[in-house]
């Protein structure tokens, strides 16, 4: 279902007047405001395959209908959400979940919608129908090689369809390690962790990176192979220039700092991106935001300030992406939240008086330290994000918008009540 223009244009004259109102201000309060607003309009954020339909627990399902049955189908949820905010311009496929069996195709359907391919995403976490080895007890650590080539073999898979639909990374999650002490020689572990990875990172075309995500628990509960960012760092060093470290929002432990893990790695060029999720206790998946907006916006200071040091191009130079799981909001209206979101906190990371905070930071000036980073946080930046999406031909309020029009209902016509989208 993809929404007529003239629907997002009649949506948005009906509230040009009062956004203009908003704007104002902002426009008279910041000197560089047309920049933010670019550098705005250009930032897209990738949705997972696995995000479309309803999310569960290991305690139950409760789908809300009309969720896509198949990849078209899920393209073309992202086709519209992208046409709503403008920032939704590219899909990334978990494989096997989202195989794509006739890639070109696929590519064409993506071209049509103006979609991208983002990270292909491996799977050596579950066993599939007819797989001849099982990953009860890791993939790339397991103690039997055949096992370990097997998920090898499936990675390599992955890149080749990826290669097909011009994706030029590939994420690796890792659920290896262990349930209980001595299960694990660590040091084993690691080691035939990293020679597996080897085989992969080999594969890799010459413009691909591989991007090593870490998680500090679960599936598996007293140990975790790839479970921090350090044990990420030390595989992406020891790789190569193609790897980088991968940050979930959702896979540290309580009270981590999260912006000064970001600020490292980006200082050692070993930042990959980000999964983008909130969470109250642990890997919940909840809407970007939601929880905790203030750390969002301090993790967007840090990468704002530590790009500009490396003169990175913010849009385009990490992975952007979004891995958060629906258990009882709609998908699609759940994904415009968190979309929106990511865009408030890299506006008003964008905001904060960068000059100022350096000089207060030499002299140790903590009070305006602070005043400076609140006074950007606190500024109500709706109006520039909105701004940057009517620029972009998107809808001043997507999710207002998507209500108005009902398009879950019309989704359900079409597809049914009773759909269940491939993922977790
Ligand atoms: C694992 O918790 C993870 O964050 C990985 O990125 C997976 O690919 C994804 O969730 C879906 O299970
Ligand atoms: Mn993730």
């Amino acid at each position: 279902m993809i929404f007529e223009k003239s629907k997002i244009e009649q949506h948005n004259s009906k509230g040009e007047k009062l956004h203009s109102l908003k704007l104002a201000p902002l426009l008279n309060e910041f000197p560089d405001v047309e920049e933010v607003i670019s550098l705005i309009a250009a930032f897209q954020v990738a949705i997972p395959s696995w995000a479309l339909g309803t999310g569960g627990t290991r305690f139950g399902r409760f789908s809300g209908g009309g969720e896509p049955r198949n990849l078209e189908e899920k393209m073309e949820d992202i086709a519209l959400l992208n046409q709503l905010n403008r920032a939704s311009g590219a899909i990334s496929l978990h494989i096997p979940w989202d195989i794509p069996t006739n890639p070109s195709a696929i590519k064409a359907l993506a071209a049509d919608y103006g979609l991208r391919f983002d990270a292909m995403n491996s799977n050596t976490f579950q066993d599939q129908p007819g797989q001849e080895y099982s990953y009860k007890f890791g993939s790339l650590q397991h103690v039997d090689k055949a096992v370990r080539k097997q998920a090898i073999i499936h990675n390599i898979e992955v890149i080749k369809h990826g290669i097909d639909l011009g994706s030029e990374s590939l994420s690796v999650w890792l659920s290896d390690g262990s349930c209980f002490p001595g299960q694990l020689n660590f040091r084993n572990a690691f080691e035939r962790t990293l020679e597996s990875l080897q085989e992969i990172y080999a594969a890799l075309p010459e413009n691909w990176k591989l991007f090593v995500e870490y998680k500090a628990f679960e599936p598996n509960f007293y140990s975790m192979t790839v479970g921090d960012w350090g044990q990420s760092l030390l595989f992406a060093n020891k790789l190569g220039p193609k790897a980088f470290t991968l940050v979930d929002l959702g896979h540290h432990l309580p009270n981590a700092n999260i912006e000064q893990i970001v600020a490292l790695l980006l200082m050692e060029g070993k930042l990959a991106g980000f999964h983008f999720n909130d969470s109250k206790y642990g890997d919940d998946d909840l809407t970007v935001g939601s929880i905790n907006p203030y750390q969002l916006f301090l993790i967007f200071n840090e990468l704002v300030e530590g790009m500009n040091a490396r003169s990175m191009n913010h849009a385009t130079d990490l992975g952007w992406m979004i891995d958060a799981s629906h258990n009882v909001k709609d998908p699609l209206e759940d994904l415009l939240q968190s979309v929106e979101a990511i865009l408030i906190a890299y506006s008003q990371a964008l905001l904060v008086d960068v000059k100022a905070l350096k000089n207060a930071q030499e002299n140790s000036d903590v009070v305006k330290c602070q005043e400076l980073l609140q006074a950007a946080y606190r500024t109500d930046v709706r109006p520039l994000v909105a701004e940057a999406r009517l620029r972009n031909g998107g809808a001043l309020e997507p999710l207002r918008l998507f209500r108005e029009q009902s398009v879950r209902a019309d989704l359900i016509k079409v597809r049914g009540e009773k759909t269940t989208a491939t993922g977790l």
